[in-house]
């Protein structure tokens, strides 16, 4: 069975993390292994949550795996709560990274042209650092903004999402996905590059006019259990943007307003055909 780690927060409430990447990759046939980064009531984007540090932890569980030489076919991280905890991914991946593996990095930072609390400007230079490792790296225009320190404009060209597609993978990372890409009203999808092959691709769904939390956490939950299992990087963004929509149009039928979390649950038997008739 192929196995994925995947490195992030648990959110107790909330539909992000480490409570979507657990059901989505074990739902797609893989082994998913986890290290929490840290433990909080509900994610950040509500009041007077608590956060609960785990980094003491990692260098242990590292050792431990190490010791038991467990090997893992992707290492996934998503939102890390501190600098030190960058800094210690960047051991972990020197320990667990193969020939055979890749890295994929999601830059969980912030959204909207906004980052989230608790993270400033020294956050995401040390985030673009640890992207430079990485193999596949999955950010947003806010976090992309950041990483690379130009304004975060709400419409882009095609050329300028080329470019950033182009600096982005400059950083070091050979493929790199931008999500929360439109260049029509009513479209929304994503745009990505593939360095060695100097390849550009995009695909996009009828735009729903709502946005939920914890889309992007289910979005490269899906991309990097198709990839795993062997799908090309074109057919994984097809299938991860068809199930997120999915799940947005299920949650926008019950629910406008923007409230937290889609019911990716709902959608899970979907996601599954989805994979076995490509
Ligand atoms: O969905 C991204 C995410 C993950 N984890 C925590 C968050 C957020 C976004 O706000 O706060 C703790």
């Amino acid at each position: 069975m192929k196995r994925i780690v995947t490195i992030q927060d648990i959110s107790c409430v909330g539909k992000c993390s480490l409570t979507v990447a657990l059901p989505i990759i074990s739902a797609m046939g893989i082994e998913t292994a986890i290290i929490p980064t840290a433990v909080l009531s509900t994610h950040t984007q509500f009041k007077r949550f608590t956060f609960r540090d785990l980094s003491e932890d990692i260098p242990l569980i590292q050792e431990h795996w190490k010791e038991e030489n467990f090997k893992f076919d992707s290492i996934y991280t998503g939102y890390l709560g501190s600098i030190k905890q960058i800094n210690m991914l960047k051991d972990f991946f020197k320990q667990f990274k193969t020939d055979d593996n890749f890295i994929f990095i999601d830059p969980v930072m912030g959204d909207n042209g906004k980052l989230y609390t608790g993270f400033n400007q020294n956050f995401a230079d040390e985030m673009a650092k640890l992207c430079s490792l990485g193999d596949i790296i999955v950010p947003n225009l806010t976090e992309a903004s950041y990483m690379l320190h130009k304004e975060y404009k709400g419409k882009y060209t095609q050329e300028e999402i080329k470019d950033l597609l182009i600096e982005l993978s400059n950083l070091g990372p050979n493929k790199v996905i931008l999500t929360g890409i439109s260049f029509k009203e009513n479209e929304l999808g994503v745009m990505s590059y593939n360095k060695k092959e100097n390849k550009f691709f995009t695909y996009f769904r009828e735009k729903i006019p709502v946005k939920y939390h914890g889309t992007g956490d289910i979005f490269s939950s899906t991309v990097v259990g198709a990839l795993v299992n062997n799908n090309s990087l074109e057919e994984a963004l097809k299938i991860a943007v068809d199930y997120v929509w999915e799940t947005i149009y299920d949650t926008y039928l019950i629910k406008k307003e923007d409230a937290y979390g889609v019911n990716f649950e709902n959608k899970i038997p979907f996601l599954i055909n989805r994979i076995n008739n490509k």
